[in-house]
């Protein structure tokens, strides 16, 4: 029986499978329209363009709350030869997770929501001298549809939420994380036939942002140069991940 108001189908193994509304329903809703607003805002003022290395930009702006760093991060990327959805997917996908991902002890899925959205539990590397990290967090994938004819964007959430699974240990200090991963997909010299796509026309425009608070205080310096060292180590080794994996598989759009 489906007891919520809202119900939505969806095919699953050719089955229709009816899901009611999940407890995080609303919430997930309101944070994707949240950054989807969010990445259309340029940078200007205020921002700082700490890193540039090919097409790919890293800005933040320094921001401090009760004496916490908690800088807000935005990257611009362009990757040739891969999607958006490709991207995307990689990114939210648990099982490649420690194949790119160089900051994390653990990772684990504590809870499946629906079928885009599932719970994380991660444990973070150390940076001394602070206490070791963990997080908790929805992690969504959604596709949006702009048109019939342009490519839909993808995009990637990861949100900080309590779970009973997860609860707050001494000595770890949990974080808070907003995270958001956009990607657009352009298709250069389009041939007549859509079926004669190839990689070569491919090219995936990237927007991460961050927005993370270490949960109690850390030397700023420190945050602030393990923050610089490690946002473009991620998105070269994580975009680098995804050419090399799909580089001979077909495409998925
Ligand atoms: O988005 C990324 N990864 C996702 C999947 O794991 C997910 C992660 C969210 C949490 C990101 C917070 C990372 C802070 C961990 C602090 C440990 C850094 C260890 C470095 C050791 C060499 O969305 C990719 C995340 C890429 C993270 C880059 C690191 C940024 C450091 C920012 C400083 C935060 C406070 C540190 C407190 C000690």
């Amino acid at each position: 029986t489906v007891t919520n108001a809202t119900v939505v189908s969806t095919p699953h193994e050719g089955n229709l499978v009816i899901q009611g509304k999940h407890r995080l329903a609303n919430e997930i809703e309101r944070i994707v329209q949240e950054h989807l607003q969010y990445v259309r805002e340029s940078v200007s003022h205020g921002w700082d363009l700490i890193h540039q290395e090919g097409e790919m930009k890293v800005y933040r702006r320094e921001v401090e709350e009760n004496g916490i760093v908690i800088d807000p991060l935005k990257c611009f990327h362009t990757i040739k030869g891969v999607t958006g959805h490709e991207i995307c997917r990689y990114f939210w996908e648990y099982q490649y997770r420690m194949e790119w991902e160089t900051t994390l002890d653990s990772t684990k899925i504590i809870e499946v929501l629906d079928p885009d959205t599932v719970i994380f539990f991660q444990l973070h590397k150390r940076v001394w001298p602070a206490a070791q990290r963990d997080s908790c967090f929805w992690s969504h994938i959604r596709c949006i549809s702009n048109s019939e004819e342009d490519q839909p964007t993808w995009l990637v959430v990861n949100y900080t939420t309590p779970h009973p699974l997860a609860p707050i240990k001494s000595p770890q200090v949990r974080l808070v994380a907003n995270v958001a991963l956009i990607c657009e997909t352009i298709i250069n010299e389009p041939p007549l036939n859509p079926q004669d796509i190839k990689r070569e026309n491919l090219e995936c425009k990237l927007t991460y942002v961050a927005l993370i608070n270490p949960g109690g205080w850390v030397p700023s310096v420190g945050v602030r140069n393990v923050a610089k060292r490690e946002y473009p180590r991620f998105i070269k080794r994580f975009t680098s991940y995804v050419v090399d994996q799909t580089r001979d598989k077909p495409i998925l759009f």
